[in-house]
């Protein structure tokens, strides 16, 4: 079982995602995203880029979907989305199926906003991360020196996943992976 802590942060999570606030993950939300984030970026519709996120973005929409058990054909309700997180990831003791959910979640991230393709994340893409996401942008800089670990002023992969683990498994609200979404509060 995951503590009223942990849960707290995978609603948090669920809610970013939910673009359409309507609280199902439906394929909508994550098309949503695709062309913010293309609009953010002043990229033409229907370009390259465009169709590289919005292939990314369904793509991790039907991994999501085949991965958790969901009453309705097409869409992932909160509850089913803590439950999958809970029984399956966190506490199912499988420390490989943990590892994958993690690259998964982190690679997802980079696809979507590691613009430049360097690797990292800096602190220009990740502000784009709290903009299309409609995270309080006023928590993005203490977010981002809670994840910069070796003070570098980028988000390495290593660091975002070190975060990411953190943030489902950690039932301490001190530590700094708590803040890869920024305020969880
Ligand atoms: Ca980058
Ligand atoms: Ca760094």
């Amino acid at each position: 079982m995951i503590s009223d802590f942990q849960k707290k942060k995978l609603l948090h999570f669920f809610n970013l995602l939910d673009s359409q606030v309507n609280g199902y993950l439906q394929i909508d939300d994550f098309s949503e995203i695709a062309e913010n984030i293309r609009m953010g970026l002043g990229y033409e519709p229907g370009g390259d880029k465009h169709k590289f996120l919005a292939e990314k973005s369904a793509h991790f929409f039907h991994q999501l979907l085949n991965s958790a058990t969901h009453s309705h054909p097409q869409s992932i309700s909160e509850q089913e989305w803590v439950d999958y997180l809970d029984n399956d990831i966190i506490n199912g003791g499988n420390e490989e199926k943990l590892e994958e959910f993690t690259e998964f979640i982190i690679g997802f991230l980079f696809d979507m906003f590691d613009d430049n393709h360097d690797g990292y994340i800096s602190t220009d893409e990740f502000v784009d991360m709290f903009v299309v996401y409609g995270i309080d942008i006023k928590y993005s800089a203490k977010s981002f020196l809670n994840l910069d670990v070796n003070r570098d002023d980028r988000l390495s992969r290593n660091e975002l996943i070190h975060a990411f683990e953190t943030f489902l498994l950690s039932d301490d609200p001190k530590q700094p992976g708590n803040w890869i979404f920024g305020n969880w509060e």
